[in-house]
């Protein structure tokens, strides 16, 4: 992973994290590994609906970006992992978004979403298929978010991939127009499917074209959930307090081909184990929990117990999910109800 995290490393801003946040941390990054391992094994066993993009490797960005955020903020979620990492951290009971992605018709949008999901409880208006889709809507809710006047905020995930958008220029010159508190977390992996992001991209840091907005940016370690955390909750604090939207680039990896079941290529060639067995040295899990045990807030008896919980967790999921009924995908009578307002 040399070659992704060295840019501008430790030169964002910094907040103090309480020992409760950092324990948090630790905890959602667990639980959204054990989530991404459950829905890899349900994919490949056929018990999920649609494809599976696996987040080994890149969760931290997710978790670090979305732990301390408010209910009522506005959340653009990433493609990887399905957002799992994002929306536990968001306060989402993911046994509503398994029951979903199982079609049953408990799940968050009834069975009947697939890959277009909502929460709207939770501030996930939408998700799609069609990658940095978010950018668009983002300004409306930051524009939202900016009359309400309350301190709230939107947050738009993407990959690098994602954000060769050309609305994502849109999207940053209206925010920095407007001064809209939105938050942009590029989640920069290097890849996008087959493509290295040097195939794609003019410059090494996807954060130098805030400048060009006068748009505050930074770098982080992507695979430092503590690092994401903290940048977010700076870049939050300047998105709240009104003076408009900010970037964070968070370099990260990806361990597993692009989706569940597809060819781990780069550039027509398959990726060699060295390499990623060189990504899989620098394991979000295990940088947090190095802090963490330095530090003295996490012994072996609570981590094995953090482990414990999150495996039930998910076996708690899975066991609702598979009891529920399954969704009628043809039965079209309540279509508008699934899909406008009341
Ligand atoms: C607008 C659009 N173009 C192309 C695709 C096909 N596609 C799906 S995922 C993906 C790459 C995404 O890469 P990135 O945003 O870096 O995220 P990553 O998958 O690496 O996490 C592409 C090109 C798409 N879904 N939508």
């Amino acid at each position: 992973m040399k070659k992704s995290i060295d840019a501008k490393k430790g030169k964002g801003p910094k907040a103090k994290l309480s020992n409760d946040q950092l324990l948090t941390l630790y905890r959602n990054l667990v639980r959204a590994d054990h989530f991404d391992k459950c829905y890899v094994r349900r994919i490949q066993a056929g018990q999920l609906i649609s494809f599976y993009h696996a987040g080994e490797g890149g969760l931290a960005p997710g978790v670090g970006a979305c732990s301390f955020l408010r209910k009522e903020d506005i959340l653009w979620p990433h493609h990887r992992a399905h957002a799992q990492g994002h929306m536990l951290s968001k306060g989402i009971d993911l046994k509503y978004y398994l029951a979903e992605h199982t079609g049953k018709t408990t799940g968050c949008c009834k069975g009947r979403s697939s890959y277009h999901w909502s929460f709207p409880e939770y501030g996930v208006f939408g998700t799609s298929g069609c990658i940095g889709a978010g950018f668009s809507p983002t300004v409306g809710w930051g524009l939202a978010c900016k009359k309400n006047g309350d301190g709230q905020i939107t947050m738009m995930c993407c990959g690098d991939g994602g954000s060769n958008r050309g609305t994502a220029h849109e999207s940053f010159l209206m925010a920095n127009n407007w001064k809209l508190p939105i938050v942009y977390l590029i989640e920069n992996n290097g890849l996008a499917i087959f493509s290295k992001h040097e195939d794609m991209h003019p410059t090494k840091d996807i954060a130098d074209l805030a400048k060009g907005y006068g748009m505050p940016a930074v770098i982080v370690d992507g695979q430092d959930v503590i690092a994401v955390a903290e940048a977010t909750l700076k870049a939050v604090e300047h998105a709240r307090a009104g003076k408009g939207p900010y970037l964070i680039e968070a370099k990260t990896v990806r361990i597993q081909a692009h989706g569940v079941g597809l060819p781990d290529l780069v550039d027509y060639t398959p990726r060699s184990k060295e390499e990623i067995d060189e990504l899989r040295e620098r394991d979000a899990i295990l940088i947090c929990r190095e802090r963490l045990l330095t530090e003295g807030l996490l012994s072996q008896e609570l981590i094995d117990q953090i482990e414990a919980e999150a495996t039930q967790e998910v076996a708690d999921a899975e066991r609702f999910a598979d009891e529920s009924p399954v969704a009628d995908q043809l039965d079209l009578s309540d279509i508008n109800k699934l899909v406008y307002a009341e």
